[in-house]
């Protein structure tokens, strides 16, 4: 059923990390293909699916879907194995109700504004809004609230029943959490924080690249870097975890890397070659 499924989207995107890491929780694959929804020629590959020029794009044979929370319902329809959509009423509403709400108030404070501006224009060398931020901290904290109180409750995210609700607001979490100013605003939230640290491991959010299919159709660029060495990962706001010898994760990017020597990595000089430069691209 699952076998034409095909992903276009873009690495740094992080509703394509939804659906990324809703693939690999329902076991399915899918041929990744990676474009720039941000760049300054728009991708006629993107134009013929979509008019509004977004990523994630999926396509199961002739059907095209657009749209990340029709994608997740439509993924869990056709997935091989327990639904995540939960049938009790209170835990079904309150599912959607965080779906919406991560879409609605919480993606543009917690990625456009504050991830964009507090990790992800420091990392590129490209100057930050600084406004943006300031709004983007002003806007997340009632979004943070309402998802606590949410938490809190208990129907969802509650760290046990992993429902579309966790994949929708997870990948969002991780981008504001590598904000210092984002990671700190959680604190202030303990239920969300504690529904935070039970998901934030889950191999689908660590380990994209573990959907095998779901890589470039064309292998991405060697990382002949453009980074400057001397900067260590972390002053860039990165995270990386080796994971053996020569492999290195990039938890933001999503990707893996090999090396032949283990110490460095640099991974993030593919951005300049998407042709990145006109707007926000988170
Ligand atoms: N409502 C869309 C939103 C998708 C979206 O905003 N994608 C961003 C990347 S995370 C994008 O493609 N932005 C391009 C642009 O704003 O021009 C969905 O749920 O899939």
């Amino acid at each position: 059923m699952a076998e034409g499924l095909t992903l276009i989207g873009y690495r740094y995107s992080v509703y394509t990390r939804i659906v990324r890491a809703a693939l690999i929780e329902m076991g399915l694959e899918a041929t990744y293909h990676e474009l720039n929804p941000f760049a300054a020629t728009p991708d006629p590959l993107l134009s013929e699916h979509t008019p509004f020029g977004r990523v994630p794009v999926l396509r199961d044979k002739d059907f095209t879907l657009t749209e990340t929370s029709a994608i997740l319902r439509y993924l869990d329809a056709i997935g091989p194995g327990l639904s995540l959509v939960p049938t009790v009423p209170h835990q079904m509403a309150r599912m959607a109700q965080v779906v919406a709400i991560t879409d609605f108030y919480g993606y543009v404070p917690l990625v456009r504004q504050v991830f964009a501006n507090a990790v992800f224009a420091p990392m590129m060398d490209e100057p930050l809004d600084q406004s943006a931020l300031s709004e983007g901290l002003i806007n997340a904290r009632p979004v943070l609230q309402s998802l606590n109180a949410i938490a809190a409750e208990g129907h969802q995210l509650n760290g046990i029943d992993i429902t579309l609700a966790d994949l929708h607001l997870a990948p969002m979490m991780a981008y504001f959490t590598m904000a210092q100013q984002g990671a700190s605003m959680l604190a202030a939230f303990p239920d969300l924080q504690r529904w935070w640290q039970g998901v934030a491991d889950r191999p689908s959010l660590l380990q994209p690249t573990l959907l095998q299919a779901a890589r470039p159709a064309a292998p991405l660029p060697a990382p002949a870097c453009t980074v400057r060495h001397s900067k260590t990962c972390s002053q860039r706001g990165l995270t990386h975890v080796r994971r053996s010898e020569n492999t290195c994760f990039n938890r933001l990017a999503g990707t893996t890397h090999q090396r032949s020597r283990p110490a460095f990595v640099g991974c993030l000089v593919v951005s300049a070659r998407h042709g990145a430069r006109s707007k926000g691209r988170v």
